[in-house]
């Protein structure tokens, strides 16, 4: 059986170090470990079998470093796939049909900001170490030790458009409960779920104690199974030597509780050997798994997550950064000038935004280079998940590839042509998506309309495997200066959609006061209506105080601000 189907109703048993057992077995200080796949291949042979004797329904090749720019170190770039090679066919060789796992570890040098390596850098590096796995057998890649999320983002687009392995992606974190790059393990999961993994969590790190913590966070928001891979405690010199002290007994009784917890992939990381595996499967054979049936619609950057809908505070997405109307941001994106667009998104998040959208529309640009660019400088200066907007594809999808986090895509309407290119980006990439509720009438004339649109979004999108809750319809705000009852119309339809479709709405609110003097009185007062209304998020100006007032006012009134605490702040 699929060992991923097993993990829905039953503990899957992973092997333990690879790395501290080579040393274990005498492999000095700075040799390459992965060279011993070439010069004592019968080493590595007896690690797996010991493995499997101890119970491992699965083991992982020994590549963890096998990657161009970690083999530059021992002058083996070249060999990667030489290399990858013998290392599956040696776990194959061992594993008598039980499933091998190709060990992708990180590249060894920071990604931008942090570093110099660029995403498609990063990417063709796995690409190589993925195909190599491939070819040579391996059924599994299994993408670990992860600090950045981009990285792992990158390794993890890397095996799926170019192998047909499936994929498993380890994060590890620190003391602090973060990852180096300081993403917590709720964000880690948000992010990288969608991305169409097998399965998700986390190893290495500090111990399996502290692992319990970050296991029982990804377990409220995981829908696919969580591994852990926990060291055997953290590791300390002793006579020149490098020990961990967590004993067989001690490690299957913490593997206990992280499958009690929420994980129903567990083995050993650095530190652990066949014993604490061993131990490890007595301890965990009978436990019931955890099944996470939480339902919600969240959005993450690489440090935060956003939820949105049911009892969360309404969802506050600023829109300035947008040059239309804009004379100036208009000619500073022209130049390739991003000071303004920098400013706005720094203004938007001091003045309560949860969610910056992006809009670079200026006529004549080269959207589709200029979006990653700028959505990376956001990333630089800002901690909160993007919303990419944009009538351009190609530039939405450039975007979505290398964000850190899972962003917002603005939008799909229901149109055939829309649905048919915005919906598999929105899939491919995991992200939310939302849905403008008109189609080929142009603007939607009642409530009703909005309805019949918003329901042939979520079938297409249902159709090919989007879940219903990254869906939020947008009930379209139409100018109360032009059409009086569509103000009306626009609430009606939240209701309408929210009670027979249950999804997420939204609203671009300054459309409503288009064209009449004072707008911010018509904007406020129709936002105050439309969180009474059920409303889940806004698309606002909020350098605005009246109506982010109001919209806390709001928010208080509908019970959408525990404590009245946004709104004592
Ligand atoms: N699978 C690798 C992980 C190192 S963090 C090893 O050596 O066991």
């Amino acid at each position: 059986m699929d060992i991923f189907q097993k993990a829905l109703n039953n503990v899957v048993i992973f092997d333990g170090a690879m790395g501290t057992q080579l040393q274990e077995k005498g492999m000095k200080t700075g040799e390459c470990p992965e060279y011993l796949n070439i010069s004592q291949p019968e080493m590595i042979y007896d690690i797996h079998l010991s493995y499997l004797e101890a119970g491992a329904d699965i083991i992982e090749t020994n590549t963890f470093g096998a990657n161009r720019i970690k083999l530059k170190a021992y002058n083996m770039s070249e060999d990667v796939s030489f290399i990858i090679a013998k290392a599956v066919s040696i776990a194959k060789r061992a594993s008598n049909g039980k499933p091998v796992a190709l060990s992708i570890g990180p590249i060894g040098e920071l990604m931008k900001p942090y570093g110099k390596l660029t995403f498609e850098e990063a990417y063709d590096v796995f690409k190589e170490v993925a195909i190599a796995g491939e070819i040579s057998g391996a059924d599994i890649a299994l993408i670990e030790t992860m600090s950045d999320i981009l990285e792992a983002k990158a390794a993890i687009l890397a095996v799926k458009e170019n192998t047909n392995l499936k994929i498993i992606c380890t994060m590890t974190f620190q003391e602090d409960g973060r990852t180096l790059m300081g993403s917590d393990p709720v964000t880690a999961i948000i992010s990288l779920q969608g991305l169409s993994l097998d399965a998700v969590g986390v190893n290495c790190s500090t111990g399996p104690d502290k692992m319990i913590d970050v296991v029982r966070k990804m377990s409220k928001v995981a829908h696919i199974p969580i591994i852990a891979q926990p060291n055997a405690g953290m590791p300390y010199i002793k006579d020149g030597k490098t020990v961990y002290n967590v004993s067989p007994e001690e490690f299957a009784k913490y593997s206990k509780k992280l499958v009690e917890n929420g994980a129903s992939i567990v083995g050993g990381c650095c530190g652990t050997t066949p014993e604490h595996i061993k131990k490890l499967k007595e301890y965990v054979k009978d436990i019931k798994l955890l099944r996470n049936t939480n339902i919600y619609t969240a959005v993450s950057s690489n440090t935060k997550t956003v939820f949105i809908g049911g009892s969360n505070p309404i969802c506050i997405i600023g829109e300035r950064i947008n040059p239309t109307g804009k004379k100036k941001l208009s000619a500073a994106i022209k130049e390739g000038d991003i000071n303004l667009v920098i400013e706005e998104a720094m203004a938007q998040q001091k003045a309560g935004s949860n969610v910056l959208d992006v809009n670079i529309g200026v006529p004549g640009i080269n959207e589709e280079k200029m979006m990653p660019l700028i959505v990376s400088e956001i990333q630089n200066v800002s901690d909160l998940p993007l919303q990419i907007d944009s009538n351009d594809i190609k530039a939405i999808e450039k975007a979505v590839r290398i964000i850190r986090g899972k962003p917002i895509i603005n939008s799909v309407n229901a149109q055939e042509k829309s649905l048919r290119e915005v919906l598999p980006i929105v899939k491919k990439y995991g992200t939310c998506v939302i849905g403008l509720a008109m189609g080929n009438e142009g603007l939607p004339k009642n409530a009703e309309d909005r309805l019949e649109n918003a329901k042939k979004i979520i079938k297409a999108a249902l159709k090919i495997g989007i879940p219903k809750e990254d869906i939020i319809i947008d009930c379209i705000a139409l100018t109360v200066s032009s059409e009086q009852t569509a103000a009306m119309e626009t609430l009606k339809a939240i209701k309408l959609i929210k009670s027979e479709l249950h999804v997420n709405t939204t609203i671009g609110l300054s459309n409503v006061s288009y064209g009449l003097p004072e707008g911010k009185f018509i904007n406020s007062a129709f936002l105050a209506m439309a969180v009474s209304y059920g409303l889940d998020a806004v698309i606002l100006n909020p350098n605005n105080d009246l109506t982010m007032d109001i919209l806390h006012a709001s928010m208080v009134l509908t019970a959408k601000d525990k404590r009245c605490e946004n709104y004592i702040k």
